[in-house]
């Protein structure tokens, strides 16, 4: 949109302002806020690490260590040697030193908690993804009316005013990216790391997107990466520019996604946090097998498993459905929607083998189970936009999550490490049984 936009009028969906905030080198500025001296220094902060030892991995660095080649996920005896430990050097060293810091939970998650109390004044809907990050739909409290001769947006002295009300009334640097939907928001406030600001109205997305190497885009790991590479589409514009049939076929409905995404084309709402629109679980076979026992046993299994969450959380649902894939990347899915929400594990198990049975004669490679629209309580009902329809052949229709995972990447992350917390659903968490169960994770 060109023309100027009330705060509070009724907007099209590319004019809405979502807000994502991603704390600079989180762990380390938290060390810094108790111990003000190492600002400005060289900090890491070592998980299973101790004062004097070598064990341990790097959580984080400061912007100083990762000068010197310190980086997440980086053995600790390894960034000593790019970066000796302060207490250790003699008098007579005059390189440059860091300090080494045990990862201290209960204080970030205190910290963390001032700086979501501070989102939570600055927007209706937060959703928390993790420890230091969270979306915002700031929509009804800003505009991207523009200032200044056009040079910047009300939407820009928005975000800046945020970040400030984070540094003044916590201590601890953010970097907060403002664009008219999730995706692109995500990738503004990692754009100009630490203690950015980056603002892509409307009209701008496409030519901000454009330069981009393909990594950079969610949902892209280093194997879709090299895969795209081997097409030739090295940037987003290019990804945009492809031929997105030639994407499916190759990807399927990732395919779809990611040229969406390459285009700045993202639906998806902010969900607050703890209000999941569906629980699911997925598992895939080491081989795509036929046998109708072990594809039965396995959805017996995720069916459960889907039941006792939703049971954990409350939560009652109308729609079971399930998710089958067939070799190559062909996704299927099938749903049942119930006259009324219901907590019943053995009708969930039930409903999802009689829409197995369509599948008896398939080979499959990976199989879910997912329930949807889904009712906290009595009175809160929750938006009933899931995938309802019995027969969604070949795609998902459903709004994909905040932290919807990309099928097929779930094996695409390198290098992270274990130990962070989040609200159980956010893309860490999503990450992190990526890595450690690459058979298992959930479908969205
Ligand atoms: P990130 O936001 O990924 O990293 P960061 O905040 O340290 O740095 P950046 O400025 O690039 O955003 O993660 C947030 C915190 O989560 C981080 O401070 C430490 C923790 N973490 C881990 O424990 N293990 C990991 O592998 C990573 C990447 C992060
Ligand atoms: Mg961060």
């Amino acid at each position: 949109m060109d023309g100027p936009q009330l705060p509070g009028a009724t907007v099209d969906r590319e004019d809405r302002i979502i807000l994502h905030v991603d704390m600079d080198c989180f762990y380390a500025s938290c060390e810094r806020l108790r111990e003000p001296r190492l600002k400005g220094t060289p900090v890491v902060v070592g998980m299973g690490y101790e004062a004097g030892e070598t064990h341990g991995a790097v959580a984080t660095a400061s912007y100083e260590a990762r000068e010197h080649g310190v980086e997440s996920a980086q053995a600790i005896s390894q960034a000593l040697e790019a970066l000796p430990r302060a207490t250790e050097v003699g008098d007579d060293y005059d390189g440059v030193v860091g300090h080494y810091r045990p990862v201290d939970l209960d204080f970030y998650k205190e910290v963390a908690a001032d700086v979501k109390a501070v989102l939570h004044e600055h927007a209706e809907t937060v959703r928390e993804v993790s420890i230091d990050e969270a979306y915002l739909d700031v929509t009804d409290r800003t505009s991207w009316q523009e200032v200044d001769g056009g040079d910047r947006t009300i939407a820009e002295g928005y975000g800046r005013h945020i970040k400030q009300q984070i540094a003044r009334t916590v201590g601890v640097p953010a970097s907060v990216g403002v664009a008219p939907n999730m995706s692109t928001a995500k990738i503004a406030s990692d754009f100009d790391k630490p203690d950015g600001l980056t603002v892509v109205p409307p009209r701008e997305v496409e030519a901000f997107l454009d330069p981009l190497p393909v990594d950079e885009l969610h949902g892209v790991g280093p194997v879709t990466a090299r895969e795209l590479r081997s097409m030739d589409i090295e940037t987003a514009g290019e990804l945009a520019a492809a031929d997105r049939n030639e994407l499916v076929d190759r990807f399927g409905q990732r395919g779809r996604e990611l040229y969406n995404r390459a285009r700045g084309n993202d639906d998806r709402e902010v969900t607050p946090t703890g209000r999941p629109k569906s629980l699911s679980r997925e598992s895939a076979f080491t081989e795509p097998t036929a046998d109708t026992e072990a594809k039965r046993e396995n959805v017996r299994a995720l069916a459960a498993d889907v039941a006792a969450r939703a049971q954990s959380r409350e939560a009652m649902y109308r729609t079971i459905a399930i998710k089958v894939v067939t070799p190559p990347f062909d996704v299927n899915t099938r749903a049942s929607s119930l006259s009324g929400p219901v907590d019943d594990p053995e009708l969930v198990e039930d409903v999802a083998l009689d829409l197995l049975a369509e599948f008896d004669e398939n080979r499959v490679r990976k199989l879910g189970v997912r329930v949807s629209n889904l009712v906290f309580d009595t009175q809160d009902q929750a938006r009933l936009d899931g995938f309802e329809t019995a027969a969604t052949d070949g795609s998902t229709t459903d709004a994909p999550e905040a932290d919807a995972p990309a099928d097929v990447e779930r094996v695409d992350h390198g290098g992270r490490i274990t130990d962070w917390i989040d609200d159980g659903d956010s893309e860490a968490s999503l990450d992190r049984r990526r890595r450690g169960q690459s058979s298992l994770g959930e479908f969205e």
